[in-house]
């Protein structure tokens, strides 16, 4: 990265050695085998709303027959601690890699399939959304009326007219989720939906997903409670299964897949990246730190060396979004396989 651009705010919680705190040294959990697959499906119940979710994106599907179509994951997912959820365990994705990464899809002619957390940012509506930019600070009141500032009518203008034509062009389906079991089964589902589209489907799975959960025996039915006096809480989590080679291999075996790879440890990204695409094989990793994640991420592929996207001192200045460098990139290689796989299509 370029010495002089500002990191962003950092949620370091402590200047100690953390190091020590956590083994990263670890290597990745063993991919899931069919049986993993059976027995999280069938021990963690669908979500109500699954098939009538499902029934709305097979329609999307048949609609765009002729096009290429994304689905993309944002945002993060919730382990709840309670069956009637109380409390939670979170991550900090707001889900701005993924909103982004979507509107350069749309732009470039992509229907998307846009499975996000529930409240995290959306394409278009992002400009405007969160506590960054309230929409209200857009807005003033002239006779009586609320209009829009005039110094941000033009980007508004442009950025409504690109929504209105997704919208209107029916390419882009929002489908929300909040826990890692509904963001499980949904993947799963819209994997299968999305196969008749084959080499055309692009999976773009940039969601933080938890890598721990509490399975439904041992969740605890009601809030937990404090004890008078205050007892310390241990609770146990069970590793999530890693259902990407399932995705890969069965789920969608035409799709081209390009994963996330978050880490904070620079010393440990590329490995990271690269024993991810050695164990699931699938076509990408886009690796990026938490720190310079808006400006700078690496492509990891197979047999390739990486190659590094980054913005300039000038594109950050002008407020240029490394999405706008990292979509045309992903383009380029889904069209290459696409070509690729022409012979057996
Ligand atoms: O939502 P955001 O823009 O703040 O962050 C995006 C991201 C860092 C979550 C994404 O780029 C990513 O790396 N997702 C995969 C995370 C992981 O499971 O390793």
């Amino acid at each position: 990265m370029d010495s002089h651009i500002p990191a962003p705010p950092t949620r370091r919680l402590s200047t100690g050695a953390l190091k020590n705190a956590i083994d990263r040294s670890t290597p990745l959990l063993p991919p899931a085998l069919e049986i993993d697959e059976h027995n999280y499906f069938d021990n963690n119940e669908p979500p109500e709303y699954l098939e009538s979710m499902a029934k709305t994106a097979e329609e999307f599907v048949r609609f765009h027959s002729k096009n290429r179509i994304v689905l993309v994951t944002s945002g993060g997912t919730t382990v709840p601690l309670e069956n009637q959820t109380v409390r939670f365990i979170d991550n900090f994705s707001a889900g701005t890699r993924g909103a982004t990464s979507a509107e350069y899809l749309l732009e470039n002619g992509y229907a998307v399939i846009f499975l996000h957390r529930q409240f995290s940012l959306l394409p278009y509506s992002r400009h405007y959304s969160h506590s960054t930019n309230c929409f209200l600070d857009f807005m003033e009141e002239r006779d009586g009326k609320v209009v829009v500032d005039p110094q941000y009518q033009l980007e508004m203008l442009s950025v409504l007219r690109k929504y209105q034509h997704a919208k209107s062009q029916n390419l882009l389906l929002l489908l929300p989720f909040t826990t890692i079991n509904q963001y499980l089964h949904t993947l799963r589902a819209l994997s299968e939906i999305l196969q008749p589209a084959r080499s055309r489907a692009l999976f773009y799975l940039a969601a933080a997903v938890s890598d721990f959960f509490v399975p439904p025996s041992k969740i605890p039915e009601h809030k937990i409670q404090s004890k008078a006096g205050g007892s310390k809480l241990t609770m146990i989590l069970d590793p999530v299964p890693k259902f990407l080679n399932r995705l890969v291999d069965h789920w969608a075996p035409s799709a081209m897949i390009i994963s996330f790879k978050l880490e904070t440890d620079s010393e440990i990204l590329l490995s990271k990246a690269r024993q991810a695409l050695d164990r699931y094989s699938h076509q990408l990793v886009i690796g990026n730190l938490l720190q310079t994640r808006k400006y700078e991420v690496v492509f990891v592929e197979p047999d390739l060396p990486e190659v590094w996207i980054r913005l300039s001192n000038k594109e950050n200045a002008d407020s240029i979004e490394i999405e706008s460098k990292i979509i045309p990139a992903v383009i380029e290689r889904h069209t290459a396989w696409i070509e690729k796989s022409k012979d057996t299509e």
